[in-house]
């Protein structure tokens, strides 16, 4: 199956299943029987390998000369279907290009499906002939160099500093979090279908979309729930996941049409919903999908978009081209891009990104989490950062007084009301001026990042320190404020890392 392939599968909502990791049954013979199976494996040709492809009941792969039926693995795969593209053939050459493979924990869920191996009669100098393959992200746009990018395929990468300094993030400085490659679509041909709980469905041309309904602006944060993911890991312990620091989060002004219009005009009754309308499921080109509670996307204050233009220009690819959802104050994993299908429905997305990736746990709950009882990240903790710190000597070389800038932001609408600043780790605290920002805001909430600005003496008490130790917290509007350390928030996905952020600042030799 090939990518595109892929993309076009309408049943692209990847479920996973509970308990998947559990031997094959094939397996569970009474000890006699393991003996005559160790005595005889089992040798496969790979002719009949290749009809276990991706449109097979049974797909299976090969890795070195083992082949391996993973059937009850696809549901439960991380990375969705697109595990099918290497169905009936060998998987080296799509983990050459996914290399987040490479590692013995996922060749341990590999082994646990083996079947059996190759026929000698089909290797060459011992091994299994490999087919070239097209790589997907071989149409990936061009990125701007002063992005801190962290893995190049899939492109993420985070807001440097000059970015995180400005209130409104110039399109080439926003940050880029791509699970998969960027599809190549066509925004003229390219279409989104509706879908309601009782089956019916409404499909609409972008064009359609642009012309048939009022538009409108919204300014908004998107923050992915890894931002800040290295203090929590630095602070407390490893967590898995992008080891971003404070730039997985950007501000842009959206232009598109309201989602509750399109939903009403596809036939939604949105005064008197269905009792099974509680979820509004996006999917997208690639394999990615999400969703959010019915009561956001209909909220006449929610200002859910679907948006053609950021900053004014068309959508860049990397940013969703053609059209993406953007669902303000909510954490940015549910804002989805190369948006395809809306789905309504009675349960979340089945998604790996909606069961499980976007949730945190109890700091002790690390080797197996209860994907299912913990509830999914939707609006966001109060967080905030120091993007920048500029120290002021006097004539004998010792800092005498320090400058510092950067953001705060929380989820839901919840404005920020006030930044404190300590320069002596949290005993001295200070109010820090909130920059106002205003005139470049469209919204019905506070659905964007305040930037703060602060200037103070040094030291705090008058008595010469080697190092300040610059820290600050916010506060938003329901009074929900950070908490101090990552201990207590520690979570193994390292999501949510909204402690106290710090900067060292050495102020005498
Ligand atoms: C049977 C073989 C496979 C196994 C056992 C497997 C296992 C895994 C595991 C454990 C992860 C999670 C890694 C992490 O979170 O650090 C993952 C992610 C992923 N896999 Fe696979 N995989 C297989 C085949 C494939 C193939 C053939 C592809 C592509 C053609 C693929 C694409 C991906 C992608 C894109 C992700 C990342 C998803 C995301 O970022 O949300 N996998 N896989
Ligand atoms: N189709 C699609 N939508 C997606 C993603 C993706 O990988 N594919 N990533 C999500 C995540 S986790 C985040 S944080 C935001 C990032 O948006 P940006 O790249 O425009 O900053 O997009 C979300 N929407
Ligand atoms: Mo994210």
């Amino acid at each position: 199956m090939s990518w595109a392939a892929l993309a076009s599968r309408s049943a692209l909502a990847v479920g996973f299943a509970a308990g998947s990791l559990q031997l094959l049954s094939d397996d569970s013979y009474d000890n006699k029987h393991i003996k005559v199976k160790k005595a005889k494996i089992k040798t496969f040709r790979l002719a009949e390998v290749k009809q276990h492809d991706g449109s097979s009941k049974n797909p299976w792969v090969i890795r070195g000369t083992s082949v391996y039926d993973i059937t009850d693995w696809v549901q439960a795969h991380p990375g969705g279907e697109v595990i099918l593209t290497a169905a009936g053939g060998s998987l080296e050459p799509y983990w050459d290009i996914f290399t987040i493979h490479k590692r013995q924990d996922v060749y341990d869920i590999l082994e646990q499906y083996k079947i059996g191996e190759i026929d000698g009669a089909d290797l060459k100098d011992g091994r299994v002939p490999q087919d070239a393959i097209v790589d997907p992200f071989q149409n990936d746009p061009e990125r701007d160099v002063r992005l801190r990018t962290l893995t190049p395929r899939p492109r993420n990468a985070e807001t440097p500093e000059a970015g995180l300094r400005e209130f409104i993030t110039p399109n080439e400085l926003f940050y880029v979090r791509n699970h998969f490659w960027v599809p190549a679509v066509d925004g003229a041909e390219h279409k989104l279908t509706i879908e309601l709980t009782d089956g019916s469905e409404r499909t609409y041309t972008v064009k359609e979309l642009k012309e048939r309904f009022q538009k409108h602006k919204v300014t908004t944060t998107l923050q992915c729930a890894g931002n800040r993911r290295k203090s929590m890991t630095d602070g407390a312990a490893p967590t898995n996941g992008l080891q971003w620091k404070a730039g997985a989060i950007s501000t842009a002004e959206w232009e598109g049409v309201k989602l509750v219009d399109v939903l009403a005009d596809a036939g939604l009754d949105i005064k008197k919903l269905p009792a099974d309308a509680q979820h509004v499921h996006f999917s997208a080109m690639e394999a990615y999908g999400a969703s959010i509670p019915i009561r956001k996307a209909i909220d006449p204050w929610g200002d859910v978009l679907l948006a053609f233009e950021m900053n004014g220009a068309e959508l860049p690819r990397d940013h969703g081209y053609p059209v993406r959802v953007i669902v303000p104050g909510t954490v940015a994993a549910r804002s989805v891009k190369w948006l395809s299908q809306i789905t309504i429905s009675e349960d979340e997305s089945p998604t790996q990104w909606q069961q499980r990736d976007y949730k945190s746990f109890c700091p002790s709950e690390v080797k197996n989490p209860n994907w299912q009882k913990a509830r999914s990240i939707q609006e966001m903790p109060v967080t905030s950062a120091i993007t920048h710190v500029e120290p002021t000597t006097g004539s004998n070389g010792d800092v005498q007084s320090i400058s510092a800038e950067g953001y705060a932001y929380s989820g839901g609408g919840r404005e920020i009301i006030r930044v404190d600043v300590s320069a002596d780790g949290g005993k001295t605290w200070h109010e820090a001026e909130l920059l106002d920002d205003e005139a470049q805001m469209s919204g019905s909430r506070a659905w964007c990042w305040k930037r703060w600005k602060y200037e103070g003496q040094l030291p705090e008490d008058g008595k010469p320190v080697s190092e300040a130790v610059l820290v600050v917290k916010a506060t938003d509007e329901a009074y929900n404020t950070q908490p101090q350390t990552y201990e207590s928030i520690f979570n193994a996905r390292g999501n949510l890392a909204t402690a106290w952020d710090s900067a060292k600042v050495p102020c005498s030799g």
